[in-house]
């Protein structure tokens, strides 16, 4: 392959993933991509995609094949220089990945996430006291800025043990990491016009004695104590929560709001069962994908789905067209609180699966079973706005009529 034909006997689909058109509605692309192959060539950015639920399920749990050590986004670090220090679990590969993933896997476990859920509930259920007032003072509250970011925004650092002070950085740095899994755009450039003075503040939190005694930071330099990971280790560890853990959430959060208020049939059976709040939320995460996409690189030639991929390639995977793929799902384009969206690729698969997949779907239920009973209806009061992301499903404004109960 020279560097401007395609690779053969591969379908090739002219569009690009990164333009605000694919963007504002990525799911006629994914569709097209779907139907064109189980694995295709996308020529503006030189990347093989895999769009249905069947590869892409193969592409991440197939980590020997398909390594992250060359990055999970179109950068190939093995040519080009990554965007800041890689993620030393999300860019690593075994066996390097394997000690430090076992370290997170438990302070994040099922069992230790008990530990927090009390304080998550009460959190939720003041949260929605200070919502349901605004929304009787001003007849309409935004479900992005007076709830999405707010829960995440204080739960989640909290749990971490950081201080109150400048969690504003972390809404930035998120927004700036997950744009860097693109292309080299305009849109990164934007968001990292403050990458100095945000990275400076990340980075000096993740220090030890920026955490507080208790949290999941400070259980991380336990692990380093006791020589499960280094001490340089340990703030890389620390970085790799607040980079994943508030955006992450803050859009699931408001993607599953923006589900119940189109869908006032689905809200009512939450509200008449409301145990159905984590199948509601499970089941938005489907539908709308807060991380629309991720990258391997091949490690060796290899061959998916009857496609040859040569070494060294970057492929997307398109999780959220995954998780749409009519192979897969009966009637995907429909949101069903009822279904059992099970083996959806909202949270990937394979050694790299989220990590804290225990903590966004605790926050996720918690917002949801809160929302049920103390709101009778959720209407839109206007036009949602998108926040336009190379890798997140984003919403920058949800104008909110919260009818009390
Ligand atoms: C990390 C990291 C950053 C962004 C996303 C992510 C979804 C991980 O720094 O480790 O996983």
């Amino acid at each position: 392959m020279n560097d401007f034909n395609p690779p053969a006997g591969v379908p090739v689909v002219d569009i690009d993933p990164y333009s605000d058109e694919f963007l504002l509605d990525p799911y006629p692309g994914h569709e097209l991509m779907r139907e064109a192959g189980p694995v295709v060539w996308i020529p503006k950015y030189r990347m093989y995609a895999a769009a249905r639920h069947a590869e892409v399920r193969a592409v991440m749990n197939d980590h020997v094949t398909f390594i992250s050590s060359a990055g999970a986004g179109l950068t190939n670090f093995l040519r080009e220089k990554p965007f800041r220090p890689k993620s030393i679990i999300l860019e690593a590969d075994p066996p390097d990945h394997t000690k430090v993933r076992a370290v997170l896997a438990r302070i994040l476990s099922p069992k230790a996430v008990t530990q927090i859920r009390l304080t998550f509930q009460q959190e939720a259920d003041a949260l929605f006291d200070r919502v349901m007032e605004k929304a009787a003072r001003q007849g309409t509250v935004d479900g992005v800025v007076d709830l999405a970011e707010l829960y995440p925004l204080k739960v989640f650092p909290d749990a971490v043990g950081l201080g109150a002070e400048g969690r504003e950085n972390l809404l930035l740095y998120g927004n700036m990491i997950f744009n860097s899994f693109g292309p080299r755009n305009e849109r990164l450039a934007k968001s990292a016009e403050l990458v100095q003075p945000v990275t400076e503040w990340i980075m000096s939190h993740c220090n030890r004695e920026k955490l507080s005694p208790d949290g999941f930071g400070a259980q991380i330099y336990e692990a380093a104590d006791r020589g499960e990971i280094t001490q340089a280790e340990a703030p890389m560890l620390v970085r790799s929560f607040l980079s994943a853990g508030v955006d992450t959430t803050i859009n699931g959060i408001g993607n599953a709001l923006l589900c119940l208020a189109n869908h006032p049939a689905e809200f009512e059976k939450l509200r008449e069962n409301v145990t159905l709040a984590r199948p509601a939320f499970e089941e938005a995460l489907r539908y709308e994908s807060t991380v629309q996409t991720f990258f391997r690189t091949t490690s060796k030639e290899t061959e998916l789905a009857g496609v040859r991929i040569p070494a060294d390639e970057k492929i997307v995977t398109f999780l959220s067209s995954a998780n749409r793929d009519p192979r897969q799902w009966p009637d995907p384009d429909r949101y069903d609180i009822n279904r059992k969206p099970a083996g959806h690729m909202a949270f990937g698969s394979g050694i790299h699966g989220c990590v804290g997949q225990v903590v966004a779907r605790l926050e996720g239920e918690l917002i949801l079973t809160a929302l049920a009973k103390r709101v009778k209806r959720i209407e839109l009061s206007g036009a949602p706005t998108r926040r336009l992301n190379n890798t997140l499903r984003a919403l920058a404004t949800l104008p909110l009529r919260l009818t009390p109960a």
